[in-house]
């Protein structure tokens, strides 16, 4: 019998009904664009954390979900429970990875034997079901920062006992991701960073965390566990600072303490939106500097500003994230686009958690399709090149080969005048280009 009232959703291209939200329109699983299976290029990951756990709390207000495995009251029962529902929910949205953290599949004990203990039951099921399915790990995490231990952090706790068991928590969490075959094996330090300055010992509390991080490496490779490592920025939330701001600071702090040969990162819409940036600038920044890992796919929301998680829906959006894949050539060495993401508290309904998987694989295809027209017309390629075709040759050359110096430069400016130099810039346009994107969008998606 169906644990979830819904067929497997279709792909049903033009005839996809919006209203009901239940078929996809662009999401083509082996269409091939740009020389590759669409399911190939997006690699869809399911959120254990929030499609089956999280209840649609508010700051303000308790959680309005219904959920089919509501009945369950024992918490082992329910964990146990959630794994057939998760599953069939995989395959029904047709869904090839999913991604959780050790504390979204099972209950803790009281210690960390009874806490693994625990966990090693719900995996055994987890197990079963992937081999059943064919699903499996994009990543796995180990939650640090919501159990009141963490109150102050985990590798950067002020407390060495906090410290010793984070890492004795993550030692079973790499376990795990070994024996599931995770691809990837993700860090966010929820609490990595500080309330307050004057009590904190900045270069202290980042130098516990680096020594986590090698430490987890090492037990990585004297298991056999060879997942890329990613580190999940984050400006904010929960705390008021955390160190891995954004993808330039997460680059420098993997560089200054000798781990950027073993991260790379994991890079999410809203947390990019906190940080005061645009998501295709984090993707950008973390390209150039070959670091990029993996997605976190959700979108913020300009009003309210805070880490809203919302699915994504914004086309401008997903087709800036996907024209800089294409650039890439993938998402990274192993990633995939996990939502990170929740319906609404209003849309409570189970039949909306898949609703809402339908609107943002959906919005990811569409923005692949809509990239990939630009990429095949090189018209960003050659609007860049355009741009800055003057280090082509002569003194931009110079500039560029190492041979210019700053005598060559003013031997170079000297006499130029006012209007030489006003000749020398041009206009950007930049009003048709953004309308050259926007009808991109709009032929695109109507030729698909
Ligand atoms: C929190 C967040 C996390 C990470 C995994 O904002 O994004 O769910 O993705 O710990
Ligand atoms: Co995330």
């Amino acid at each position: 019998m169906a644990l979830w009232d819904i067929d497997k959703i279709p792909f049903a291209g033009k005839s996809a009904d919006e209203k009901e939200g239940l078929a996809f329109r662009y999401y083509d699983a082996d269409r091939v664009v740009a020389g590759k299976k669409m399911k190939d290029w997006l690699r869809f990951a399911v959120a254990y954390w929030h499609t089956f756990d999280q209840r649609l709390v508010d700051p303000f207000g308790d959680g309005t979900a219904e959920r089919p495995y509501d009945k369950y009251t024992d918490p082992m029962d329910l964990a146990l429970a959630k794994v057939d529902y998760a599953f069939e929910f995989y395959t029904k949205i047709g869904a090839p990875y999913f991604c959780f953290h050790d504390r979204d599949i099972a209950p803790e004990g009281d210690t960390l034997r009874e806490t693994n203990a625990n966990l090693d039951k719900v995996v055994d099921k987890i197990e079963a079901n992937m081999k059943s399915t064919g699903v499996k790990l994009l990543w796995n995490t180990s939650n640090l920062f919501t159990n009141p231990r963490f109150v102050s952090g985990a590798g950067s706790s002020p407390f060495a006992d906090i410290f010793a068991y984070s890492g004795a928590q993550l030692k079973h969490s790499l376990e795990i991701g070994k024996r599931l075959g995770a691809e990837n094996y993700v860090f966010w330090g929820g609490r990595e960073g500080y309330e307050n300055l004057w009590n904190t010992q900045m270069k202290r509390e980042q130098s516990h965390i680096a020594k986590l991080f090698h430490m987890a490496h090492d037990y990585a490779k004297e298991i056999g566990f060879d997942a890329q490592f990613l580190i999940e920025p984050k400006p904010k939330e929960p705390t008021s600072h955390q160190y891995d701001y954004d993808a330039a600071t997460a680059i420098a702090f993997l560089k200054t303490y000798d781990l950027d040969g073993i991260f790379k990162l994991n890079l999410e819409g809203n947390h990019a939106n906190l940080a005061g940036h645009s998501y295709q600038h984090e993707i950008r920044v973390a390209r150039e500097a070959g670091f990029l890992g993996s997605l976190d796919a959700n979108q913020g929301d300009k009003l309210i500003g805070w880490d809203m998680d919302e699915f994504p829906s914004d086309l401008y959006e997903t087709t800036s994230v996907m024209w800089e894949v294409l650039e890439q050539g993938s998402i990274g060495p192993h990633g995939g686009l996990n939502f990170d993401a929740k319906p609404r508290r209003s849309s409570f309904e189970a039949n909306d958690l898949f609703r809402a998987h339908v609107v943002g694989m959906d919005s990811f295809a569409a923005g692949l399709l809509v990239a990939a027209k630009m990429h095949e017309d090189k018209y960003i390629e050659n609007l860049q090149a355009d741009r800055y075709s003057s280090y082509d040759s002569g003194i931009g050359a110079s500039v560029e080969n190492g041979t210019a110096s700053l005598a060559s430069l003013e031997e170079y400016s000297l006499d130029k005048t006012q209007a030489d130099l006003r000749a020398a810039t041009h206009s950007d346009h930049l009003e048709a280009v953004k309308a050259t994107i926007n009808n991109y969008i709009v032929d695109a998606l109507a030729e698909a």
